[in-house]
């Protein structure tokens, strides 16, 4: 990997975005790399959770807007369409759809689509260092890379939106207060406190919380969200790990999960 580096801790997988100059702006080969780590993460059984960070003092600036610098000085336009096929449009669901918890640390300032990155996320724990801003419209372009379906997810459509048409920049605190991030930790603290909640969710029934994660994403009205919970419940019944939380209880024990 050259723009991303894996490491593994337990059954975490930690994924640092890793162009620190440039605030970990996203280029191709970076969009390549994290779809490469994430599938990796979902195809590995040892894998029960992944955290995303940045390194150096930003989480990810978005788009590296140098990345056109051509074609938009020979009076060109970059094919804007294509672009987001070939990056966000294969990056944002494998994050999305992993079947196993994603936490973000968000060490630093989350713009355009590095802010779609973190809300691409399961959990966000920020530092108090980090920034937030749909930076889309500063340059008069509309959110992307899933931005418009994820972000009013998060935080409501008003606040959403609101965001989006302003790209003002939010502190970490705002962000709290939005419920865009769960907690906000001091810089220093970060590491440990992002890499404790991601192998405590990594100890959990992870084909749950898959299915849980499913459900949740899936969901559009009670009828079919009753339907599909309960096809799910009845899978979940026949796991180890149904057995073993069920067994635990009963013998006054703590679960040792497997993930199965
Ligand atoms: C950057 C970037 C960057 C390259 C900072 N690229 N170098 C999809 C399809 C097609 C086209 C476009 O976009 C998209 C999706 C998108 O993501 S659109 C949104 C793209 N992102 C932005 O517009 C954000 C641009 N950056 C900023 O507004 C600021 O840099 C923020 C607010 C993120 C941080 O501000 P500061 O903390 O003051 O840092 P800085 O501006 O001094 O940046 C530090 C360096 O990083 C600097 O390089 P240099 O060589 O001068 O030190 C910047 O040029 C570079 N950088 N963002 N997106």
């Amino acid at each position: 990997m050259e723009q991303i580096t894996v490491e593994r801790d337990g059954a975490v997988s930690r994924i640092t975005l890793n162009r620190p100059d440039k605030l970990n702006a996203l280029t191709q080969v970076m969009s390549d790399e994290l779809v490469e780590a994430f599938g990796e993460a979902r195809d590995d059984d040892a894998v029960r959770a992944v955290l995303l960070t940045g390194s150096g003092r930003g989480f990810c600036a978005g788009q590296d807007l140098t990345e056109f610098g051509d074609a938009y000085r020979t009076g060109g336009r970059p094919d804007i369409e294509e672009h987001l096929e070939r990056t966000y449009h294969r990056l944002i669901p494998v994050m999305v759809e992993l079947p196993k918890p994603v936490v973000c640390a968000v060490n630093g300032v989350a713009a355009g689509a590095g802010l779609s990155l973190t809300v691409a996320c399961d959990i966000r724990v920020a530092s108090d260092a980090a920034r937030f801003t749909q930076a889309f419209v500063k340059i008069g372009l509309v959110p992307d890379s899933g931005g418009t379906w994820l972000l009013p997810r998060v935080v409501g459509y008003a606040k959403a939106l609101e965001l989006s048409l302003t790209g003002e920049v939010i502190d970490a605190a705002a962000a709290l207060d939005i419920g865009l991030v769960s907690r906000v930790v001091p810089a220093e603290d970060l590491d440990r406190a992002s890499g404790e909640l991601a192998a405590t969710l990594a100890a959990l029934p992870t084909a749950a919380i898959g299915e849980a994660k499913a459900l949740f994403r899936g969901s559009t009205d009670l009828d079919s969200a009753l339907r599909a919970e309960a096809v799910a419940q009845a899978r979940m019944g026949q796991t180890k790990d149904h057995l073993e939380g069920v067994m635990a209880f009963a013998e006054k024990r703590d679960p040792r999960f497997e993930g199965r």
